[in-house]
């Protein structure tokens, strides 16, 4: 049985912190992102991905010829997956046009929709790296290929847009596409399924929309067959006299198809394509009521959350492949924690969600959105982090081997450019994550200021400075049963309805309350900031504390602290005192200052040239100042730390 849908609230019209944040995203990041699609953005990586529309169907209609001319001008260029960015920027760009209309905004998507629909096949195939370079290896290298990740995101695109315009023409095409597919692997019976998954959640969305049951088909068809065969890549490399980046099929770990999907407990390979997937299997789970699917979702997650996730809710902690490691293996200086992977874990939290509802959902896309999401992007819209270390030092950190991939400022693009418009979609689409209904039930799960209707008739404005402000009203418009998270961070709350304190017992991390017309309820958090602690099985984070305030982890930059934060140790049950909110501090933040221990070198001569001694440094107590992590990077170049040393508290005379 559906619990809730994300999808069925009718409208949110944004407000506060997330707001101003979707403001951005229409007012920047889609017009700067835009201009890079469009190669018109001077010194930033080349993307060329409009350009390989027009290519393509410059190819399409010139048949019979092979007009593929070398790497750019009437070719391709960029990954094999470069049409994906166009996809996610479209996806991005409905978001916004539902929040704040803008006939701008929309002429350029119908532009590129027109631009995407000129590069379709007459069988319905779209896919610009093929249709340019070589038609004959279509379908021909699912290992790798990325013809189906493709096509999810340009599904996803045209339900977006479908349902922000109610132009029909993108959605048409995808349906198209959709049937394409569907004749390759269900009327035809190709065998396989795509090395990235993506398409099965994309696929579940488009069916909804159009109710086209070969969507659901083909859906269920990926996810099953995923696994069955774990040789069948291997089969794949065998027929075939190319590859892309020559991946090694034996490593099915790598795409999640070492066995069937229902028979996985461990979350394993490359992460970004391990969420994607575990989205797609619960959303089937709750849409099929599925309790075998759902119970392999419910271990995954389990096995991510407990035991492969950073504090910032960051996944996927090595570079090599992108992947998931093992239980408790979570370094922060090296750690990978791709943006997209984060984003894939809120997909995956909110598809749980109608499974079941439980507060840890909420929780984790808390972790995930606040940290690693908004620190993907600089404060001003125009640069992004792929990878997210939780530890950044100058001259280590993106230069030695080991951390080149830990970069300590944000690029304004990539040659690999998943993550900026993945960020774009995702925080353009926060209310969709943050409200859910069922046919009484009006459900906050994530806490965003702004107007909502909901499908049931349900309606109500919520006012909050969330995450800086920790009182929530919601003001009832159109009252119904209403289901408010209580955060698993907050030790204490308070519950007013129409100013009159009631008490009520969360049942799995909600309250539930009878509201009408006119109420007014406040719900209030817990403002003090925390220290945090990680399991003494994470090798790397014995002995450390980190610091929090509600949903929001922090971290100690350089400039803050004599640009040095490696001598630094935060004293154990230290004072932790959180600021008044600072309008003109990294767009508005609040600082937290906390009780210190600096660290000096006491021989002269180690502070010059050795490395090592025999006299301890000498301490001094200092305060240190901390900002949230997702602000980091935005104030030049400069170290960076979440988890520092503890020092356990020591009387005053120790210190020197
Ligand atoms: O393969 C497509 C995307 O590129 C993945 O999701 C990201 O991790 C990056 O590898
Ligand atoms: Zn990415």
């Amino acid at each position: 049985m559906k619990i809730q849908h994300q999808t069925s609230v009718t409208a949110y019209k944004a407000g506060g912190f997330i707001g101003r944040y979707q403001r951005l995203i229409k007012d920047i990041v889609l017009p700067c992102q835009y201009s890079i699609l469009c190669d018109e953005a001077p010194d930033t990586e080349k993307s060329h991905v409009v350009q390989n529309f027009i290519n393509a169907g410059k190819v399409l209609r010139q048949a019979g010829e092979n007009p593929a001319a070398g790497e750019c001008g009437d070719g391709f260029y960029g990954m094999v997956f470069q049409d994906s960015d166009a996809a996610k920027w479209i996806e991005a760009a409905a978001y916004c046009l539902s929040l704040f209309p803008d006939e701008k905004l929309e002429e350029t998507a119908d532009r590129l929709i027109d631009i995407i629909a000129d590069a379709q096949d007459t069988d319905g195939y779209l896919n610009t790296y093929y249709t340019i370079k070589d038609q004959d290896k279509r379908w021909t290298n699912l290992l790798e290929g990325h013809e189906l990740y493709c096509s999810g995101h340009m599904m996803e695109a045209a339900c977006a847009y479908f349902e922000a315009t109610g132009k029909r023409k993108l959605l048409d095409v995808m349906e198209k596409n959709a049937e394409h597919i569907y004749t390759h692997f269900i009327t035809q019976g190709h065998e396989g399924c795509p090395g990235h998954p993506e398409v099965e959640l994309a696929l579940l969305k488009l069916y909804r929309l159009t109710n086209n049951s070969h969507c659901m088909e083909l859906a269920q068809h990926f996810i099953n067959t995923r696994g069955e065969d774990p040789h069948f890549f291997e089969k794949e490399k065998e027929k075939r006299n190319w590859h892309v980046w020559n991946n090694d099929p034996v490593n099915t770990d790598y795409m999640q198809a070492s066995k069937p999907v229902r028979t996985q407990s461990e979350a394993v390979g490359h992460a970004v394509r391990a969420v994607y997937l575990y989205t797609a299997m619960a959303d089937l789970a709750s849409s099929t009521d599925d309790g075998e699917l759902f119970d392999a979702c419910r271990r995954l997650w389990e096995n991510i959350t407990r035991r492969r996730m950073y504090l910032t809710g960051g996944i996927g902690s090595t570079v090599l492949g992108e992947a998931f490691t093992v239980d408790y293996d979570l370094p922060g200086d090296t750690a990978y924690a791709e943006t997209c992977a984060s984003i894939g874990l809120m997909f995956f939290a909110s598809r749980m969600l109608e499974n079941e509802i439980d507060g840890e959902y909420g929780d984790i896309s808390e972790q995930a959105f606040y940290n690693t999401i908004l620190g993907g992007m600089q404060l001003d819209g125009r640069r992004f982090f792929y990878v997210n270390p939780l530890e950044v030092i100058p001259g280590i950190s993106g230069v030695s081997p080991t951390h080149r991939h830990d970069l300590p400022q944000r690029p304004k693009w990539y040659a690999c450019a998943c993550c900026p418009p993945n960020a774009a979609r995702l925080i353009a689409s926060f209310g969709k994550y943050a409200y859910g209904e069922n046919a009484d039930t009006a459900y906050c799960h994530l806490f965003a200021a702004g107007e909502v209707s909901f499908e049931n008739g349900m309606k109500f404005t919520c006012e909050t400075a969330y995450p800086y402000g920790f009182d929530i009203i919601y003001k009832i418009e159109k009252g119904g049963k209403l289901a408010v998270r209580i955060p698993g961070w907050s030790r204490t709350f308070q519950i007013t309805i129409d100013g009159s304190p009631v008490s009520i017992k969360p049942q799995k991390g909600y309250v539930y309350l009878s509201v009408t017309d006119g109420t007014v309820v406040t719900l209030t958090l817990d403002d003090k900031p925390q220290f945090r602690y990680a399991s003494t099985k994470i090798p790397a984070l014995t002995g450390k504390t980190a610091v929090c305030r509600g949903p929001l982890v922090y971290c100690f930059e350089g400039v803050d602290n004599d640009n040095d934060i490696l001598s630094l140790s935060l004293i154990r049950n230290g004072n932790l005192t959180a600021s008044d909110y600072q309008e003109n501090l990294l767009c508005g933040t609040a600082t937290i200052t906390a009780d210190a221990i600096r660290h000096t070198d006491a021989a002269q001569e180690t502070a010059g040239t050795k490395l090592y001694t025999d006299c301890p440094p000498t301490a001094a107590f200092c305060q240190a100042v901390a900002v949230p992590y997702y602000t980091w990077g935005n104030r030049g170049e400069n170290q960076m730390r979440v988890w520092m040393e503890e020092a356990l508290s020591a009387p005053p005379e120790t210190f020197l």
